[in-house]
């Protein structure tokens, strides 16, 4: 849903410029140093990016799904370290308070986060619990003496995105240790400053530099009980499954957008370079390579549009948001393999930038759901379904 095409259309633009002028500018910088500029930092928070998602009431722009997935199909024409550092706050960081946090919770922390005065991370995987959400071995037990009502956290998260940088984390923990499965897990937000949190090392990762991840490890860090999210034990799983829907609509739409710009970058090398005396777009082999890349894009666009309509009208997506994210980030991968082909020798050298968008891209394929767990979930949508 578009709610004012006028407002939507100023915002794609400035979002546009600001990739062009200062973001695909400083993509090389980003790639040696691991680190975003503190400047680019300052602009993104100035103009919003923090606070797309988070409702105006609270400070945000409170973008529809619609036009919060056409924003990320200007951000994902530049290198996607730049998109995570404010997507994955007003993604799967501070969604989960959101769609089901307290008044009290959405007013202490919205207003934070979207100004980007705090950064939030999604804290759900664990070292044995991938793929297998449910079985989290991190415990929150609940605990009232003298220092008031509290859950003591215990557990090691790893992989966490933009953990060294967090000023709150959104927790998944077991607040029932006879129930192994899903009804025994909620969800917490945690502030970085709470006794007995570590946040390890970044992880040395294959590509995505300037976006970091770190183990996030909970040593008898006392969470006070106003901090569960909803104030309901045993609905944490559920609001993770809710914010990973969303999330994987939004990394679909990132998916389109870096496809694009590999794509432009792999047609205007083609244009140039000459071989065999005529500039190699003209060789039908190389063309079909574009042509096929287009074609995906194109069909990825269109389901990303779709299931965000279907989100802003309360249709549930659960399947479309995995289909998306699935196809998308798929399609990616096979843009990101032909346009290092059409670079040839040159797409394997680092002087044109795009192995770093196929090393960059290979991470969409995993995150928020790997195209595995994205196939069961559909399948096991349409056999429900059909029951
Ligand atoms: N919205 C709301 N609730 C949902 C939901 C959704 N999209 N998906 C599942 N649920 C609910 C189910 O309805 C079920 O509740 P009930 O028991 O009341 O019916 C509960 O959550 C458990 O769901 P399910 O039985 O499907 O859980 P499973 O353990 O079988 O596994 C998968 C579910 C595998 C799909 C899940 O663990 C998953 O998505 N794994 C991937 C995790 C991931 O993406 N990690 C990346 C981390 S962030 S980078």
């Amino acid at each position: 849903m578009i709610r004012d095409p006028e407002i939507t259309e100023a915002l794609l633009d400035s979002v546009r410029r600001f990739v062009k002028e200062r973001l695909v500018p400083a993509e090389h910088i980003v790639a040696d140093t691991d680190e975003i500029p503190a400047g680019i930092v300052a602009d993104m928070k100035a103009m919003g990016l923090f606070g797309l998602t988070v409702p105006e009431s609270y400070g945000g722009l409170g973008l529809t799904m619609e036009e919060e997935s056409l924003v990320m199909f200007e951000m994902g024409r530049t290198s996607p370290a730049f998109r995570s550092l404010f997507g994955t706050t007003v993604g799967i960081g501070s969604q989960g308070i959101l769609s089901d946090g307290t008044e009290a919770q959405k007013d202490k922390y919205l207003p934070r986060l979207a100004t980007g005065e705090l950064i939030a991370s999604f804290a759900l995987t664990e070292p044995e619990a991938g793929s297998d959400a449910a079985s989290l071995r991190t415990t929150a037990r609940r605990v009232t003496d003298n220092s008031g009502d509290h859950y003591v956290v215990n557990g090691t998260k790893r992989f966490i995105t933009n953990s060294p940088q967090a000023g709150i984390f959104t927790l998944m923990a077991r607040t029932d240790p006879n129930n192994k499965g899903a009804g025994g897990v909620s969800a917490f937000i945690v502030e970085r400053g709470t006794p007995g949190i570590t946040v390890g090392k970044p992880d040395k990762k294959m590509g995505q530099r300037g976006a970091h991840t770190a183990d996030v490890i909970f040593e008898n860090c006392r969470v006070p009980a106003e901090n569960l999210i909803g104030g309901k034990e045993g609905m944490g799983f559920k609001t993770a499954m809710k914010v990973l829907e969303k999330g994987r609509i939004h990394i679909a739409a990132i998916c389109v957008g870096v496809a694009e710009r590999m794509l432009a970058d792999a047609l205007a090398y083609a244009m140039e370079r000459k071989q065999f005396g005529q500039p190699i777009a003209e060789f039908q082999l190389v063309q079909a390579m574009l042509a096929d890349s287009k074609m995906e894009i194109y069909a990825a666009r269109c389901m990303v549009l779709d299931a965000a309509r279907r989100r802003d009208n309360k249709e549930s997506v659960a399947t479309e948001a995995s289909c998306c994210k699935l196809f998308a980030s798929e399609m990616c991968g096979r843009v990101a393999d032909r346009a290092v082909q059409i670079f040839g020798g040159s797409g394997y050298v680092a002087d044109h930038g795009i192995e770093r968008f196929y090393r960059d891209v290979r991470l969409f394929r995993l995150y928020e759901g790997t195209s595995q767990i994205l196939q069961l979930v559909i399948a096991r949508n349409m056999i429900k379904a059909a029951a």
